[in-house]
């Protein structure tokens, strides 16, 4: 669409965000004001003097184009993206121009510029969007986004974010309840992904083995490793996963948690992806032996649902993260203020500043209550059954593994008919590795469906299922088998 076109149809939107007023003179006084966005620039909204009803006009206009795209995601029948090359996003396209200048641009172009960026992205929250763990677009989660934004603080003390820190401390608590951690002591922090959780949990893990670490450093420290190899060197922790990435698989967290117990191991449990199971009576099972962890990841921003970012890591004894990381920064966290200092979380990290991710998991977790989420999840279980029953009758997509998912991942190959009786040998997986990149590749061109391949071990490339959008039906995953063929039938 032309710029000109932009415009004329922006001048359209701009109606619903208006008064319902019929005064004349409001009317013509907010046709003014829209027509003066293309004259106006930040400096002439709040705070700025007589900034109010422009920047009115103008955050209206933005959450048009918010809603817009919202309508879109949702929408089967349109696109998940519009792929383009990364020289071509630098290039410019259509106008969109990412080079920054020396002068402002108007609202007006910030406007095309907002309604460009979501245009050239990707529809995450798109029921034929399973490329990732995280996934969805939860309208609650988006609220809390925004107000998060607007609020605009810093985790790290009490004193400039007094509810999101002790909404934090309830979060925590609540979850540290769901693992099964029944005293009241369990400790946490949100952090900004799984990664980074549990980076904390292997710090706290040395801390708790090695409190001298803390004034004396790694050089008084023997030579620790997080895994026993056959040579063996002092072990001090055993990271045991909950459900792994590609085939969400579970560790027996019992068996590991006695080895641990015995070697006076700290046990950390990655449940990054599959800590939202245990929301679940039904499928909790899974995670069974997760409550003899010393510490968990567990990220809501994956099967929760809960928008980018969401990722705690919580610890069975309180304080050590704090010992661990504490900087004591005196000029943020003074001793003597006035209120209980204990909410001042800042010091148990060592980002210091830290982004509020626990409001948009709160506001999600009371408007669908923990029931809301269980069911979300069992019904994505039963998308995964239903996908592998369906697979498993094809003769033209094989199975990684026959048994049933143990969870939300399903992964598999597709044979192009070409390759379909070909056994098993050097050059036939010579071939089918060039096939899931071959789907792949032309269903982002036309932006059809979104799903993620990978080969693994001795596997060549597959592809990897996976259900954590609430969007999804059973219909989208019968459409991406046919789509898969459609793509694949010639390769
Ligand atoms: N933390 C890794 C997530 C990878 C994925 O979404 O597939």
């Amino acid at each position: 669409m032309r710029r000109a076109d932009r415009k004329q149809m922006r001048k359209k939107s701009i109606h619903p965000c208006q008064s319902t007023d019929k005064d004349v003179i409001k009317e013509a006084h907010a046709e003014n004001l829209m027509t003066n966005l293309s004259n106006a620039y930040a400096s002439d909204l709040l705070p700025s003097k007589e900034g109010k009803d422009l920047t009115k006009c103008f955050l209206l206009q933005v959450v048009n184009i918010l809603l817009h795209y919202i309508e879109k995601t949702f929408d089967d029948k349109s696109k998940i993206l519009d792929f383009h090359h990364p020289h071509q996003l630098l290039e410019g396209l259509d106008g969109f121009d990412l080079e920054l200048s020396d002068h402002p641009e108007s609202l007006e172009q910030l406007l095309v510029d907002c309604t460009d960026t979501l245009k050239y992205g990707v529809k995450t929250g798109h029921p034929r969007y399973f490329n990732q763990l995280s996934s969805g677009l939860d309208v609650i989660g988006l609220a809390g986004e925004w107000l998060t934004a607007t609020a605009n603080t810093n985790m790290f003390t009490y004193e400039i974010a007094p509810v999101f820190t002790v909404m934090e401390t309830v979060l925590l608590k609540k979850m540290c309840g769901i693992i099964g951690w029944r005293e009241t002591e369990a400790d946490g922090i949100f952090s900004p992904g799984g990664s980074i959780s549990n980076l904390y949990g292997i710090l706290v893990a040395r801390y708790k083995q090695y409190p001298e670490i803390k004034a004396r450093g790694m050089a008084v420290l023997p030579c620790i490793v997080l895994f026993v190899s056959e040579q063996g060197q002092t072990p001090f922790c055993v990271v045991a996963t909950a459900g792994s990435t590609v085939f969400g698989a579970f560790d027996p967290l019992h068996d590991i948690a006695d080895i641990c117990e015995t070697h006076k191991l700290w046990m950390h449990v990655d449940a990054a992806w599959g800590g939202g199971l245990l929301l679940s009576r039904k499928h909790s099972c899974r995670l069974s032996g997760i409550e003899r962890a010393d510490s968990v990841t567990w990220n809501p921003h994956k099967l929760m649902g809960v928008p980018l970012q969401c990722s705690a890591l919580l610890t069975r004894e309180k304080g050590l993260l704090g010992a661990c990381n504490q900087m004591q920064a005196e000029y943020l966290f003074q001793p003597d203020k006035v209120y209980n200092i204990n909410f001042d979380t800042g010091d148990k990290t060592i980002q210091c500043g830290r982004h509020v991710d626990v409001f948009k998991l709160w506001l999600m977790w009371k408007a669908k209550g923990t029931y809301g989420f269980e069911v979300q999840i069992d019904r994505y279980m039963e998308l995964a059954k239903y996908f592998y029953k369906v697979l498993k009758k094809k003769d033209n997509f094989k199975l990684v593994f026959d048994a049933e998912p143990e969870f939300t991942n399903v992964c598999f190959w597709y044979f192009p008919p070409r390759l379909k009786h070909i056994p098993k040998s050097f050059e036939r997986d010579q071939e089918l590795q060039k096939i899931a990149p071959k789907i792949k590749a032309q269903m982002i061109v036309e932006g059809t469906a979104m799903l993620s391949y990978q080969p693994c071990g001795d596997k060549v490339n597959f592809f990897r299922m996976v259900f954590s959008n609430p969007a999804t039906r059973q219909t989208d995953v019968d459409y991406l088998i046919d789509e898969i063929q459609r793509l694949g039938k010639d390769l």
